[in-house]
C-alpha cells in the first residue's frame, strides 16, 4: 500500500470542494425528469442534504446557491440554518436564461431596458451575497445566436463589457466576479462567452476582482483542458472550477466518471501552478444527477476529486523534471503514468479512519438510513431549477 508524505496528508486535509445546491433537486433531460423520493422541497432541505456530504467526507464545507432557484425571504435565516448543519453558503450563481425577455440576450441585448433588467438581477445577487456571506458571484450567460447574420457579434461584446463593468462596480471589497465560458448551447451558431480567451479578455478589462470560471464540461471534444488550466493559473486569472464530466456535450455527469485520466492531468497542472488549496481557486462541482441518488452521487464526486488529487500529488516531480530536462521522453511519461496508475484507495481509507471519518463514506452513508428517512419525510420534491 502506498504511504502518503506528510505534505500530501496536509494537502488532502485542506481540500475543500463546494457543492451546487441544484445537484440535490430533480433534474433530467428535455425528454424526461425522473422524480426521486425524498427530493428537497426548498433550499433549506437542499442544504441539509449537502451537509450530509460534508458529514461523511469532510470535503464539502460550502454550498453554492442559484438565484432565483434558491430564492428565500430571509437569507440570514438560510445562512444560520447552513451553519447549524456545519456548512457555509458559497458562490451565488445568477440566472439570465429563463425569462422571455432574454430570448435575444441579457447583458448583451440590443434593448437597454432588457440590459437594465439583467444588470439589476446581478445587483440583487450582490445584495444577497452580503446576507449569505458569499465571496463569489458566478455569471454564466446563455447568450448568442443561431444563424450567421442574426447578431452583431462586435456590438454584443461591447455591450457585455459595459454591463459587466456596472456589475463589477457594485462588488464589495470582499467579493469577486467569476465569468464562466461555454462553447455552445443554448445558442448553436455563436456564443458571446464561448471560450477562456473571451472570458479572460472580459475579466482582465474589469480588474483584479474578476476571474475566469472553468467548467470542465464546456469545451469542444479533444480540447486540452489542462493546458487552459496551466495558462489561467500562470496569468493569475483562474477563479474557479466547475467540475463534472462529459462524454458528448455538457453532460454534467459525475466528475472523474468519463475520463479519470483527464481529471488527473488537470489536477497535476493545478498542483504545478500553485492552485491546490489556494483560496483564489475555488473547487466547485456543477453536476446534475438524473438517474442516480443525489447525495451519494455528490459523495462519489468529491471522493473522485480527492482520489485523483492524491494520485497527482504522488508524481515524483524532481525525477520528472530531470527527465524533461534531459529529453528522456519515455522516462518522463513513465513517471507521470506511474502516479496515475497508483491505487490510492486503501491509503485514503486508512487516512480517513485516522481522522475519525468513515473509511468508506459511500457505505457509511448508505448504512445511515438518511435516504429512507427523507423519502418518508418529504413529499413533493421539486426540480433542480429548469421548469420549476
Ligand atoms: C450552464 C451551467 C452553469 C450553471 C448551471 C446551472 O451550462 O453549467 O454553470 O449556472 O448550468
Ligand atoms: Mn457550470
Ligand atoms: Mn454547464
Amino acid at each position: 500500500m502506498v504511504t502518503f508524505h506528510s505534505t500530501t496528508r496536509f494537502a488532502l486535509e485542506q481540500q475543500a470542494i463546494e457543492l451546487p445546491s441544484w445537484a440535490f433537486g430533480n433534474s433530467g433531460t428535455r425528454f424526461k425528469v425522473f422524480a426521486t423520493p425524498g427530493t428537497p422541497r426548498d433550499p433549506f432541505e437542499k442544504i441539509a442534504d449537502a451537509a450530509q456530504v460534508q458529514k461523511f467526507t469532510a470535503l464539502a464545507p460550502k454550498v453554492a446557491l442559484h438565484i432565483p432557484w434558491d430564492k428565500v425571504d430571509d437569507y440570514s435565516a438560510l445562512r444560520t440554518h447552513a451553519e447549524g448543519l456545519g456548512v457555509e453558503l458559497g458562490t451565488i450563481n445568477s440566472n439570465t436564461f429563463q425569462d422571455d425577455d432574454y430570448k435575444f440576450g441579457a447583458l448583451t441585448h440590443e434593448d437597454a431596458a432588457v440590459r437594465r433588467k439583467a444588470i439589476d438581477h446581478h445587483l440583487e445577487c450582490i445584495d444577497i451575497m452580503h446576507a449569505t456571506g458569499s465571496r463569489d458571484l458566478k455569471i454564466w450567460l446563455a447568450e448568442g445566436s443561431n444563424y450567421p447574420g442574426q447578431a452583431d457579434l462586435r456590438g454584443r461584446q461591447d455591450r457585455l463589457q459595459d454591463s459587466l463593468e456596472e456589475i463589477y462596480a457594485r462588488l464589495g471589497d470582499e467579493h469577486r466576479l467569476v465569468l464562466e465560458y461555454k462553447f455552445f448551447e443554448p445558442a448553436f451558431y455563436h456564443t458571446d462567452v464561448p471560450d477562456w480567451g473571451t472570458s479572460y479578455a472580459q475579466v482582465a478589462a474589469l480588474g483584479d476582482k474578476a476571474m475566469v470560471c472553468l467548467d470542465t464540461g464546456h469545451h469542444a471534444p479533444g480540447t486540452n483542458i489542462e493546458f487552459i488550466v496551466m495558462q489561467l493559473l500562470r496569468l493569475g486569472k483562474l477563479g474557479s472550477f466547475d467540475f463534472n464530466s462529459r462524454f458528448y456535450a455538457d453532460d454534467d455527469l459525475i466528475v472523474g466518471a468519463a475520463d479519470p485520466y483527464q481529471l488527473f492531468r488537470i489536477l497535476f497542472e493545478v498542483i504545478r501552478g500553485g492552485g491546490l488549496n489556494n483560496p483564489d481557486v475555488a473547487f466547485m462541482l456543477d453536476q446534475c444527477h438524473n438517474v442516480e441518488d443525489k447525495v451519494p452521487g455528490q459523495i462519489r464526486s468529491v471522493l473522485n476529486v480527492q482520489e485523483m488529487t492524491a494520485r497527482a500529488l504522488l508524481v515524483d516531480t524532481e525525477a520528472l523534471r530531470a527527465a524533461q530536462v534531459s529529453g528522456d521522453v519515455l522516462e518522463a511519461n513513465r513517471i507521470f503514468m506511474d502516479a496515475f496508475y497508483t491505487d490510492v484507495r486503501p491509503a485514503l481509507a486508512e487516512w480517513r479512519e485516522s481522522r475519525g471519518l468513515p473509511a468508506d463514506p459511500m457505505a457509511a452513508f448508505a448504512a445511515s438510513g438518511y435516504l429512507q428517512r427523507i423519502a418518508a419525510d418529504r413529499v413533493g420534491g421539486v426540480q433542480a431549477g429548469w421548469g420549476a
